[in-house]
This record gives structure tokens, sequence and C-alpha cells, in this order.
């Protein structure tokens, strides 16, 4: 558990520490699943999950959507000083991440203090937040699980960034992009973002695709290299979206950004990032997310969340469904893990939850339901006929005939002769509803 930090003012007052109570507990500020020191397939829950904080949604998003303006009005953006307001956010973020008890944070530049116009002012401003972010974490032990630049909500980005058709916008990228790694190397981040908010497209009218994704790729490994140069031996990680904000994202789900990572040879330094909301967007499951990238071995980090079923945007809820979770962790244990990151709650409380205690509960939940996932999962790949039952799907290519067809030793020809020769094949149940009912039964 991370100590608990309060700054020169409280800012959640009459909440202190979450802690560990039991699945029968009823207490709503308590974990009845999310035990870290419990140790599941051999490491803690702490270790497997590394639940991090996202500090855009958590201590920026004020509620605003496109149709009215902000619902929650934090106290610690009362001062009209840029650093005076983002040290109280440091502060009002360090008494919420270490109340909830999780090890990590993750962040984008501007999300720690608000950016003017002035590259070498904005660079200052986010230098001053690093040193006091520095001393918060040294005092609390919560550390940083991965840095972002937003290259998204600028005006000057409304064509993209790195994908920009304009060279002077592309540079104020690079610039953002270089502050914001220095930012993650100065604070020990474990690793580092891309998500191409508005790499991509609105219409081929204006736009050659192929000049932007070779522009994209160089940025990917310009930063790369100054990163290593500076000493950064973390992973990078590109975060797959389909669409939104524009209309047709380059990074459109885990095949895509493989495909694009092995074309521009950026393997050996970039894994994935994968978001539950995203890929529904895209028309997966997370699931089918998470093991396109665990098959390549680029497995990285989640981004945990959830969308609406009957909505067609990334709404960015809290998860909670645990037969959706439950299948997801089958994923991540079968695969050994993330690859160096963790599961971020890139989540957010909803307009109308305007409680402090909402923060809570929402980060309660999510923590609740992926820990009791997982240990659903660890005891379903342990103790039930899962794995066999998959197995014994593909057993015909074990020995024989199927073995040596695996092994390249079969022709188009010798195909022909064994149909011939075998006859028409036994009906086998692909067995859904069992494994279905499987899930449930170990939730
Ligand atoms: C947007 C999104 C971002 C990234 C970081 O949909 O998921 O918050 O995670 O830029
Ligand atoms: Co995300």
């Amino acid at each position: 558990m991370s100590k608990l930090i309060i700054g020169e003012k409280e800012y959640f007052k009459g909440i202190g520490q979450i802690n560990y109570e039991g699945s029968e507990s009823d207490n709503p500020l308590a974990y009845r699943w999310y035990d870290e020191n419990r140790v599941v397939a051999g490491k803690t829950l702490k270790d497997h999950l590394r639940f991090a904080v996202a500090y855009w949604h958590s201590f920026n998003a004020n509620g605003s959507d496109p149709f009215g303006g902000p619902t929650l009005f934090f106290p610690w953006n009362e001062s009209t000083d840029v650093i005076t307001r983002a040290r109280a956010k440091a502060d009002a973020a360090f008494e919420f991440i270490s109340k909830i008890g999780f090890p990590f944070y993750c962040f984008h530049d501007i999300d720690l203090v608000d950016y003017g116009d002035q590259v070498a002012e904005n660079e200052k401003r986010l230098a001053t937040l690093v040193d006091y972010l520095k001393e918060k974490q040294q005092a609390s032990g919560i550390k940083l699980l991965w840095g972002t630049a937003n290259v998204f909500s600028h005006p000057r980005y409304m064509n993209g960034a790195a994908t920009n058709p304009d060279f002077q916008v592309l540079a104020h990228a690079g610039a953002q992009i270089k502050a914001a790694l220095d930012a993650t190397i100065a604070l020990g981040g474990e690793n580092y973002v891309f998500w191409g908010g508005r790499e991509g497209y609105s219409t081929l009218l204006n736009t050659l695709m192929k000049r932007e994704q070779e522009h994209l790729a160089k940025m990917l490994h310009l930063a790369k290299d100054y990163a290593r140069s500076q000493g950064f031996n973390g992973t990078f990680f590109i975060e797959p979206k389909p669409c939104e904000p524009t209309k047709h994202q380059y990074d459109y789900d885990a095949a895509t950004v493989l495909g694009f990572m092995r074309h521009y040879d950026l393997l050996d330094d970039f894994k994935l990032n994968l978001e539950v909301n995203h890929a529904t967007l895209a028309g997966h499951t997370f699931q089918h997310e998470l093991q396109v990238a665990a098959d390549a071995g680029v497995l990285g980090s989640i981004d945990a969340n959830r969308g609406d079923y009957q909505n067609g945007w990334d709404t960015d809820q809290f998860p909670n469904n645990l037969n959706d979770v439950t299948e997801a962790m089958l994923i991540i244990l079968e695969a050994g893990g993330l690859g160096g990151g963790g599961t971020n709650f890139d989540a957010k409380i909803r307009r109308n939850s305007t409680d402090q205690a909402d923060l809570f509960y929402a980060h309660i939940g999510g923590a609740d339901t992926f820990a009791r996932a997982l240990i659903a999962a660890d005891n379903i790949l342990q103790s039930s006929d899962y794995k066999k039952i998959r197995a014994n799907r593909y057993a015909s290519y074990d020995q024989g005939k199927g073995k040596e067809f695996e092994e390249g030793k079969l022709t188009l020809t010798d195909l022909r002769n064994i149909a011939e020769a075998s006859g028409e094949p036994a009906t086998i149940s692909g067995k859904q509803e069992y494994l279905e009912n499987l899930i449930n039964r170990y939730i």
C-alpha cells in the first residue's frame, strides 16, 4: 500500500484510506475483492494488476459534454496562478491516489499544468511540476506507469500532429513530445504512450495517406531515439483507436497497428496499450484485441474502462462487467501477463456523479471487478477443463497426417487424396454454451 499523503489542505475530507474488507463487507468505501497482497498464479494481485489512476479523467474532466458545461467544480482549480493551481491539483491527485491505494498514475503533459503558446515557457512549467511530483512520488511511494503528450486538444492540431500536412505544426508536436519524454524520464516513468488522437483524416479529398503515415513513423522513431539517448529503458506503447475525434484514425485496431509496426521497424521498442472502449468502437471485443497482441508478443498495457451497449462513442465508463473482464483475464494470464504495463483506469465518472465519494466508488468498483475476474480466470485455468477442451479441439493436428500438414510435409494433392480416402468427417461440437456456463460457474 502506498503511504497516505495529504497536502496543506485535505481535498477529499471524511474519506480515509480504502482498505480490503472481504466479500462480506457492506462498506461501500472498502475493497471486497482487491486484496493487494493476495497471491494468485504466483504473484500478488498488486503485481498482476498494477492499477493506475488516470490524471486527466480524475482531476481535469469537469463533467462537460458537447451539450453542456461543467458539472464538477474542483476546489484545486481555484487559484488564478497557473503554477499554484497545478500544485494544488497535484496535492489533490496524490491525496486521492494514496487514499485509493493504487501503486501508479498516468498523465498527459497538459494534465499536470496548463500550457500557453510559448514552447520554452511550457517546458519551464512542466519542469516545475515535475520537481513537485518527484517529491510527491518519494513521499508516497506512488510511481508513474506512463506519461504522454496531449497533441490533439490545442486548435493547431485540428489537422493532426505528426500527420499534419503543415510541417510547422508537426514541429510543435515534436517539441511537446520531447518535453513529455523528459518529464516521464525525470519521474522514473516505466513506459511512454502514443495515442494518435487526430492522426487520421476527415476526408481523403484533402489527404495524402501514405505521406502522413510515413511522417507518423518518423516521429515515433525520433521520439524513441531521443528517449533512448536520454537513458530511457522503458517500453513505448501505441494505443489503437479506430475513430473519434477523427473520422478515420491510422491506429485503427491492434492488427492494423501491428502491421504498421512491422512495416516501419518499430517492433523492438514498441508494444500495444489496448483500451476496452476502443476495441468495441473498432467492432471487436476487448478479448479479440488482447489475443491479437498476445499472439504477436506485443501485449503491453491496458486502459481499463467500458463502453455503453447502446451508444456508438467512447463513453469511458468504469468497468463492472465480470463476464467480459474474466474472459479478458483468461487471455492476459495465458499470455504470461502484461509486457511492462499495467491497468490504467482510463475512465471517468458520469456528468451527474457529483459527490466526492463517486470518484472513490468508481475506482473501487473497477479494481474489485478486475481482481475478482483475475481470481476467477486463474481458477478456470487451474481447475476446469477449459484448457483441455480447447487443446482437444485441435488434437487432429497433433499426430498423423494433421501433424504432417502443420510441418509443411503435405501437398494440396495429398490433402485431396486424404479427403477421398477418409470420407465425410464426423460432426464435432464447438461446445460454446458449455464454455459460457463454465465462466459463470467460476465467477
Ligand atoms: C482517448 C484515450 C486517451 C489515451 C491517452 O480515447 O484513450 O486518453 O489513453 O492519450
Ligand atoms: Co486510453
